[in-house]
């Protein structure tokens, strides 16, 4: 089953949007596979942000994504790479749908509350950044029947 990692950013934490974010992803029946709280330090932004390192956004980002605790996970489900980034919404929370993270809880690029993979690729290379393979875990939910035909 395919996986995604997914991260509620410091203005999500800060602006008390763990629960209601982490209930959408259960009751659209994704998985949570691997979840924990932890504070980025810069070589760890420089890290997940590679691919935008030397962009005018760059220390913006940083500075914003180490400014306080996230919450990190890894959701599993069939298609959950593109079905994140779908709840999640377009980038900048101005394009974001209603009905989407972004779309209902944000209003600026830069404090845009949610992070999920792009990517299968992304995904492997980002859920290893922030879990090591013992923290993610393999199991059954009952409902599962209920949720794939
Ligand atoms: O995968 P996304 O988070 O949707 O988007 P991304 O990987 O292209 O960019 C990562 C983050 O960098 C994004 O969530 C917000 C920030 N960002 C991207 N483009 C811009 C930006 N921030 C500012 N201020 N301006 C941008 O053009």
């Amino acid at each position: 089953m395919e996986r995604t990692y997914v991260m509620i950013k410091p203005d999500g934490v800060q602006r008390n949007l763990i629960g209601e974010i982490i209930t959408r992803f259960e009751r659209k029946g994704l998985k949570i596979v691997g979840l924990k709280m932890l504070q980025m330090d810069r070589a760890m932004a420089e890290k997940h942000y590679a691919e935008h390192t030397g962009k005018p956004f760059f220390e913006g980002l940083v500075s914003y994504i180490t400014s306080g605790p996230v919450v990190a996970m890894v959701l599993e489900g069939k298609d959950v790479v593109a079905t994140a980034r779908a709840m999640n919404g377009a980038t900048n929370p101005a394009n974001a749908g209603p009905g989407t993270i972004r779309g209902d809880y944000a209003i600026e690029v830069g404090r845009n509350v949610i992070h999920a993979s792009d990517s299968i690729d992304s995904a492997n290379r980002e859920i290893a950044i922030y879990f090591t393979e013992n923290e993610l875990c393999e199991y059954k939910k009952v409902l599962d029947d209920w949720i794939y035909e």
